[in-house]
């Protein structure tokens, strides 16, 4: 699809489900947004369904290469937390409904950007299991793992397939930490959380916290059946055991607005931060990761003034 046949428009019933510019607001001061009613029952339902399907095996396409470090659970994995990346591309029931603008239009007004493309889809699984520790996800946030992209407005759509509450482990914001200042660098934090267990991940916090004089507000997102928490990409989240006897189904659709584009970005090892993008993605006149390819990288909205053609 070229940019110029790309028309995404909304009826009368979804612009009124966009947030306020109260919600807006809300959003630039707390890091977080949980909004109405975006899918339809069908339409959830239609994603259970889609990721039953992608459980079972079933793809459109495949990656022509795999990244080094694809999220992709696999059967002989076995009754651990399953993550599957890039389902977007891989899925086309699953795409068919990530790829919704009222999603991407949401997103836009929450980043106040005039294009949303997705930038990577996560399906998650946290089996019925209450102690396993694999469901626990530690305090991190997205923008970690996303240094080579330049943009500070990406953002995460994290969308249940059914009423998500405390008592499944569903995402849990820190209010406002998308405004507080880093001890240390992103990349040396990202070793840290990925080494350490959930005490040294909650002292972690704790200092992250004073050193910006902040207290620790945790709100876990209670999020009915079609509704979507949104965070900013430098808002701490994390989420704890699934003790509903349930599985806890999601897909994390991670966002990248318009402007986003790779940028080199040195780690404090010497080598450059990468994505697993950078091995897929077509390149740029320049040579670098396109992270705007149509294959991997789908425009979901774009606003009319924006539409051009
Ligand atoms: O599954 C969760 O609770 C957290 C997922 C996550 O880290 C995200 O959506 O960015
Ligand atoms: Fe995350």
């Amino acid at each position: 699809m070229t940019t110029t046949e790309f028309h995404p428009t909304l009826t009368a019933a979804e612009e009124a489900l966009l947030p306020s510019d109260e919600d807006v607001r809300c959003y630039a001061e707390h890091g977080w947004y949980l909004s109405k009613k975006l899918l339809t029952d069908e339409e959830v339902d239609a994603l259970t369904a889609a990721a039953d399907r992608y459980y079972g095996g079933e793809r459109d396409r495949r990656l022509p290469v795999r990244p080094p470090k694809l999220a992709y659970w696999e059967p002989a994995n076995g009754p651990v937390q399953r993550h599957n990346d890039y389902v977007h591309h891989e899925h086309d029931g699953l795409a068919a409904i990530l790829r919704k603008p009222l999603i991407g239009a949401v997103a836009a007004r929450l980043a106040q950007a005039d294009e949303i493309r997705i930038f990577q889809s996560t399906l998650i699984y946290k089996p019925p299991i209450s102690g396993e520790p694999s469901n626990i996800v530690p305090w991190h946030f997205d923008k970690h793992y996303w240094a080579s992209s330049s943009s500070e407005k990406m953002l995460t759509a994290f969308i249940p397939f059914h009423d998500c509450g405390e008592e499944m482990g569903t995402i849990t914001m820190v209010d406002g930490s998308h405004r507080w200042q880093e001890i240390g660098a992103d990349d040396t934090v990202v070793r840290h959380f990925a080494d350490r267990d959930r005490d040294q991940l909650e002292e972690m916090l704790a200092e992250n916290a004073a050193y910006n004089g902040a207290e620790i507000r945790k709100i876990p997102m209670v999020i009915p059946k079609g509704h979507v928490s949104f965070h900013h990409c430098r808002t701490y989240h994390g989420s704890g055991a699934n003790v509903s006897g349930r599985p806890r189904q999601a897909v994390s659709l991670h966002l990248q607005d318009g402007d986003n584009a790779w940028r080199e970005y040195p780690l404090s090892d010497g080598t450059l931060a990468a994505y697993n993008h950078d091995v897929l993605v077509r390149r740029t006149h320049e040579g670098r990761p396109d992270y705007a390819d149509p294959e991997y990288c789908p425009v979901i909205w774009r606003d009319r003034a924006q539409q051009g053609g």
